[in-house]
């Protein structure tokens, strides 16, 4: 009888996981010799591996299992990039590199996502982030959400960029124990100017922001094993941008901004200039993006096909978990189906679990 370990158990949970929804070659048999290998291993190295069909699965079952992620509709195609063996800084430079020209594609993002070898880090929390440079007066140029981040990144070396208010940070990636600073080439960012369809003005407030949201601060785990760096991106909300990052006090705070480009009565929050304002710059970045041809959802679709979803999840005999207060957008919640919906929340491997920064 083996010795129970938890790691073991784990894998074995997520072998059979995998063998009840892929499935081994040679049915329950195949089942039983591939746990005698993993089992053999684990007690030889401490460690298993998983195969590479075992790791695609897992990490797209990683993304199904999100509970705070509305986008889970298409989880099964995900692409998963193997590279377990890169393990050196600038290998793991390149192979980002390519990462983020693969998942753009023209503007038609795709999910992808990189699973990297044991050892590697990167500190910032996603590959395409802007500097945040506090102002004497206590307000910040750029994101204030990154003001950490960047001055993190000064301390390893950087220099500082133009100190505009969407420098995009260098990256910091750290492996076999030794950080090194990459900048991003421009062509590797893509970044959309906003504007909007009947408001010239509001188009010139020089409000932008980058195409793709690539989360590298959180750790994808199958089977008990933590695969600390694993990259991974869809496309974006059009909340997250217009309701979230451009319009939260505490980030950039551009509502006065755009109320007043739409000529907004601000004298009074009785007026509603706030939620007019939030509408027509969510109206701005899917106009935006629509016309520059990179792919954005509407918090409408999105929402109908996380339905969708979990339609498919309950016919394929698996619960959905989900967080409300997460899976809910932020504009007009109400009119959106998942608002009527009841969620339990959990947290099931194979998952993305968040990592500490690096700067704490
Ligand atoms: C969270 C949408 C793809 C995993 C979220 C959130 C949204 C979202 C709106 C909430 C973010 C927030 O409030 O800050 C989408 C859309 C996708 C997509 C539209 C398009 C395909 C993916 C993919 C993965 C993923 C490919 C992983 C493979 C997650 C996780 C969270 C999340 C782990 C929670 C993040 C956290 O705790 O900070 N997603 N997502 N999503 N999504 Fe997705
Ligand atoms: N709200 C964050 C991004 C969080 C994840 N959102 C996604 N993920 N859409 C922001 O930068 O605004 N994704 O993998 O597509």
């Amino acid at each position: 009888l083996m010795p129970a370990s938890p790691l073991l158990e784990q894998a074995e949970d997520f072998l059979r996981l995998y063998h009840r929804e892929v499935g081994y070659a040679g049915g329950q048999d195949g089942l039983e010799a591939r746990l005698e290998t993993a089992r053999s291993e684990l007690t030889r190295t401490g460690h298993y591996t998983l195969t590479p069909g075992e790791l695609t699965h897992g990490a797209r079952v990683a993304w199904r299992n999100s509970a705070r992620c509305v986008g889970r509709l298409p989880w099964r195609a995900l692409e998963v990039r193997d590279l377990r063996h890169a393990t050196h800084p600038d290998e793991v430079f390149a192979q980002l590199l390519a990462h983020l020209h693969g998942a753009f594609n023209g503007g038609r993002i795709r999910p992808v996502i990189s699973v990297f070898g044991p050892g590697v880090r990167i500190h910032n929390p996603q590959l395409i982030r802007y500097a945040g440079y506090p102002r004497p007066d206590g307000g910040v140029v750029g994101d204030p959400e990154n003001v950490a981040l960047t001055d993190h990144l000064r301390r390893l070396g950087w220099g500082g960029g133009p100190g505009s208010p969407f420098d995009v940070l260098p990256l910091a990636i750290e492996a076999g124990g030794e950080v090194q600073l990459y900048d991003l080439p421009a062509e590797a960012i893509h970044e959309v100017p906003l504007t909007h369809p009947d408001c010239p003005a509001l188009g010139a407030l020089g409000l932008k922001w980058h195409a793709l949201p690539v989360i590298s601060d959180m750790a994808l785990e199958i089977g008990g094993l933590d695969f600390a760096c694993a990259p991974f991106n869809g496309w974006y909300l059009e909340t997250e941008i217009a309701a979230r990052n451009l319009a939260d006090q505490d980030r950039y705070n551009q509502l006065p901004a755009v109320a007043r480009a739409l000529g907004l009565d601000t004298s009074r929050a009785r007026t509603l200039w706030q939620d007019r304002a939030l509408v027509e710059l969510n109206v701005a970045a899917l106009h935006s993006f629509d016309a520059a041809g990179v792919r954005l959802s509407d918090h409408h679709a999105a929402t109908r096909q996380f339905v969708r979803f979990e339609e498919e999840e309950a016919r394929a005999g698996r619960a959905v978990r989900g967080r409300w207060s997460w899976l809910v957008p932020p504009l007009s919640p109400a009119t959106t189906p998942v608002w009527h919906r009841h969620y339990e929340d959990g947290d099931e491997s194979p998952r993305f679990v968040r990592g500490q920064a690096a700067w704490v």
